[in-house]
């Protein structure tokens, strides 16, 4: 039980079971893996596919001719694994010439190389595969408003992503573009900080229908937020192109743990809306096992991301077979019927109506919910003694 299959769409960054455990105050802990060996492990745990940046893969200092190799053995990997490349991105955080960001950095020619680096990115993408492009801003902000004018970083942010979906259209690439937001780190301030941010953003772009949302649960948590709200209005939006999923306690670094590490109530919720609606997309995990791990417990950290995503489907399984969960689920959600002549769309005879109606506010308002039974019911599912 719990094994992950193809069908389950997992998929791991390279990044992420690659990651050598450096941090801020300490050097790496774990020797590098190639990105053969990074597809070999996730494949050998039942992941369903293992999503890039361009300089996970190829070297940013690769001559073009290596590039072709690297390419071609990477795809003989792929075939020899089953594995696929769902969703691909670019490196626009690592090299020093971002240092003050890509499409929003002040000097017009790291604004153009960032602009050839994501084409490019995006060519090497499509070529193995990939159908979703991922934008991740991580030093497109500020550590000092100083900077930067905010107005003009929109534009010139979205004249970027306007450029690149241009460039794909006419590339007749089938790829969607979805923008990945994060409140901080590793700029002080990082624009277009929140899930809803993203989307009012994406309607002010010349192709909006081309672009969507890659929200992450750290990153929402990050800033305090309820992710489950930020990822149902995403879905609202026909936005929701692609997760990020792991965890994060509040006020905290950026943590990347294992999915369901920290809260595993908010990641049940989350399972139980992404099974409940018909998500078909990746569920992508970008984590990073604990810097004190060896290879052995990275291992059981991909594992572990999996099983808690299948352990919580199975929770929500359970949830809507258990009979006094959905009893008190059928009081709370009780309708008459009496008050569809009052609701739905406008019109002045219902206005009309509804301003002469009588209500008796007091009996209203001392009428309560049993949402302390239905969420202690919900705790006992999770903790397993339901
Ligand atoms: C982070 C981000 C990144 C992006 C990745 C893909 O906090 O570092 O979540 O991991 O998701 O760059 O775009
Ligand atoms: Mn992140
Ligand atoms: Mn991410």
């Amino acid at each position: 039980m719990f094994e992950p299959r193809p069908e389950d769409r997992f998929t791991f960054g390279l990044w992420t079971v690659g990651n050598v455990g450096r941090d801020p105050f300490g050097e790496p802990v774990r020797g590098t893996l190639t990105p053969a060996q990074i597809v070999q492990l996730l494949a050998a745990e039942g992941a369903w596919g293992v999503n890039l940046h361009d300089n996970d893969l190829v070297p940013i200092t690769a001559t073009l001719a290596e590039r072709d190799q690297i390419v071609r053995e990477f795809k003989q990997v792929l075939v020899d694994t089953g594995m696929v490349v769902p969703m691909a991105t670019t490196n626009l955080f690592s090299d020093p010439a971002f240092r003050d960001g890509a499409f929003t950095a002040n000097d017009p020619a790291i604004r153009a190389y960032a602009l050839q680096k994501t084409m490019r990115a995006m060519d090497l993408g499509v070529e193995l595969g990939a159908q979703v492009y991922v934008f991740w801003g991580g030093r497109e902000g500020v550590d000092t408003d100083v900077a930067k004018n905010p107005v003009e970083s929109l534009k010139r942010y979205r004249e970027a992503i306007n450029f690149l979906t241009h460039y794909a259209t006419d590339q007749g690439y089938n790829l969607r573009f979805a923008l990945e937001p994060k409140p901080n780190e590793p700029r002080g301030d990082i624009y277009l900080s929140t899930v809803g941010a993203m989307l009012a953003f994406i309607q002010t772009l010349d192709k909006p229908e081309m672009v969507g949302v890659n929200p992450e649960m750290a990153h929402e948590h990050m800033s305090g937020l309820n992710f489950l709200h930020a990822v149902a209005q995403a879905w609202d939006a026909g936005k929701l192109f692609h997760i990020d999923l792991n965890d994060q306690a509040g006020g905290r670094y950026d943590q990347d743990f294992r999915f369901g590490a920290h809260n595993p109530k908010a990641a049940f919720f989350l399972v139980q809306f992404l099974e409940s609606v018909g998500y078909t997309g990746s569920r992508h995990f970008d984590a990073h096992a604990y810097r004190t791990a060896d290879m052995e417990d990275v291992r059981a950290f991909a594992r572990g991301c999996m099983r808690t995503y299948l352990i919580l489907k199975e929770k929500a399984r359970q949830f809507t077979q258990d009979a006094e969960i959905q009893s008190l689920l059928s009081e709370i959600h009780a309708d008459d019927g009496t008050m569809a002549q009052f609701q739905g769309t406008y019109s002045p005879d219902k206005a009309s109506a509804l301003k002469a109606a009588q209500f008796d506010r007091v009996a209203l308002g001392q009428r309560g919910q049993p949402y302390e039974r239905l969420d202690q019911l919900v705790i006992e599912l999770l903790l397993g003694v339901r």
